[in-house]
């Protein structure tokens, strides 16, 4: 908040009565304790511009890696290119949101009365604001995205339009376009906002849209695999995870505590992975958070990324009906060559920067020891990673071995009930929202630049570098 000079009481008057409201309205958003996300941010944003302007100024030119030719054709792996707030991914140690492991989330963030798992409220609360919420601040966003969710018509008609057939992924990522009809920010940059504003309307957007993503998605599921009958009422007396769960069509609270933290977990991953480097990308062209969600949503829906959650179970379902349920581990051993003789991958496995088994799998892994530990699907899951990082390994290529997070959740939700494989990443999608949305606010509050690395053609480079054939 501005410091002001005041040199006499008719100034102080004036000062007074100018700045007086906004000041008052200042304190009042942003005690420790306020549920007003919009005026928390409001708080922390200049700050975190000057600190950034701060840092600019004095580091602007400094080093922080190099970029070799191998990178350029290696997806530009390692290369340091890309600024992103909400987490941070430790090759070794997995992903830390805001600092905080997937552990101390899971100690530390508000729960469902009666729960065990972090409500994803609080994970977003945590992601958006770098602070960790407590019982109020997560129940009013709760209440929040309650009161946002309702869609309107045209994407209830085109949802309900949608042939069966048409993979639950198109649907979603369509209806999400779709949804930008309703744009506070692309209504207000038409009417010519200025650019300092524009993060208050990426966060309108933002909060609505993953309000309706549930609803959404669940709408998707009762037309493709149930009657298609209505999804139901928004509770507003229920959590974002307990509406899903309910507008899915179940009715089992360990069911409901699974998709809190399957919610939480799959947020968020840093910055460059497909999903979220997308959303990121596509936003610096200052196209809407709808359309930058749904163009992640397509990249998220590519099998070496979130469809992989599906390609699992696919994968897994041709292994038990080839060996059955009781194989020897020699059988499954020559099952998982078969697979990479043939020219695939093993799904679920491998990551383009962790070296370590994968957090989200591991506590995945803990759910189901928990819950569901004479599951037969779990059991082959476990024994499946005992067996796939040797072989991969011995593969000799393959820069990690271990499990990803999407090699455990399609157990979990077989063992509940949904089994509808091919929706598996829509789930993961409407999770990821809450992690490349609080990204997206933060880029047009730093008032990040359009995105535009520089290509290079072969033989540019081998000029660049004196290379004759
Ligand atoms: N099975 C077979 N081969 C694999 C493999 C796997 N699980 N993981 C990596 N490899 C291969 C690569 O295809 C590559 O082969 P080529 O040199 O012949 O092209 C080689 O090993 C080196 O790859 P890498 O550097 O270890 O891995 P990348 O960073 O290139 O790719 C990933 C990462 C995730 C795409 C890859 O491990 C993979 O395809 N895994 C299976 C699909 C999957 O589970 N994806 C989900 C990732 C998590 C998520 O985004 O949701």
């Amino acid at each position: 908040m501005a410091l002001f000079r005041i040199s006499s009481t008719k100034c102080l008057t004036e000062v007074h009565q100018r700045f007086l409201p906004a000041i008052i309205t200042c304190v009042r958003n942003i005690s420790a304790d306020s549920t007003d996300l919009k005026a928390i941010l409001a708080d922390k944003i200049p700050k975190e511009q000057e600190r950034v302007k701060n840092f600019r100024k004095a580091h602007g030119a400094t080093k922080v890696g190099e970029v070799t030719i191998d990178m350029m054709y290696g997806g530009m792996r390692g290369i340091k290119g890309l600024v992103y707030e909400t987490s941070v991914l430790d090759p070794d140690e997995g992903i830390r949101f805001r600092g905080l492991s997937i552990p101390e989330c899971q100690q530390v963030l508000p729960k469902a009365p009666g729960g065990s798992e972090p409500l994803p409220e609080g994970l977003f609360w945590l992601l958006i604001t770098g602070d960790v919420p407590n019982q109020q601040q997560v129940n009013w966003l709760s209440r929040e995205w309650s009161n946002r969710a309702a869609l309107p018509g045209h994407v209830v008609t085109m949802l309900n339009n949608f042939p069966t057939t048409l993979h639950p992924m198109s649907q979603f990522s369509a209806a999400i376009t779709a949804l930008n009809h309703d744009s506070k920010y692309a209504k207000a940059y038409s009417e010519g906002v200025h650019k300092s504003k524009y993060w208050e309307y990426v966060y309108e957007d933002s909060m609505d849209l993953i309000a309706k993503l549930p609803v959404v998605a669940a709408t998707i599921y009762r037309n493709t695999y149930r009657d298609g009958k209505g999804i139901g009422a928004i509770d507003s007396k229920l959590d974002w995870s307990a509406n899903f769960t309910r507008m899915l069509g179940y009715d089992n609270e360990e069911f409901t505590e699974l998709m809190r933290l399957y919610l939480t977990i799959h947020s968020d991953h840093e910055g460059g992975n497909v999903s979220a480097h997308t959303v990121h990308l596509v936003g610096s062209a200052l196209s809407d958070p709808y359309l930058s969600f749904a163009a992640g949503m397509n990249g998220l829906a590519g099998p070496l990324h979130g469809l992989a959650n599906q390609e699992v179970l696919v994968w897994i379902q041709k292994l038990r009906s080839e060996l059955g349920d009781n194989a020897s581990e020699d059988k499954v051993k020559d099952f998982i060559w078969k697979t990479l003789k043939s020219g695939q991958v093993v799904p679920g496995y491998g990551h383009a920067v962790l070296r370590k088994t994968d957090p989200r799998y591991t506590c995945q892994r803990e759910f189901a020891l928990k819950h569901l530990p004479d599951d037969v699907l779990f059991k082959l899951v476990s024994n499946i990673y005992k067996v796939v990082p040797p072989i991969l390994t011995e593969l000799g290529k393959v820069k990690n071995p271990w499990p990803n997070v999407d090699a455990h959740s399609g157990v979990l939700l077989q063992y509940y009930g949904l089994k509808e494989m091919n929706y598996y990443t829509v789930l993961f999608g409407v999770s990821r929202a809450l992690g490349v949305l609080a990204g997206l606010v933060w880029d047009r509050a730093l008032g990040l630049p359009i995105e535009r690395p520089k290509s290079m053609s072969t033989e540019g480079l081998m000029k660049a570098v004196g290379y004759k054939a």
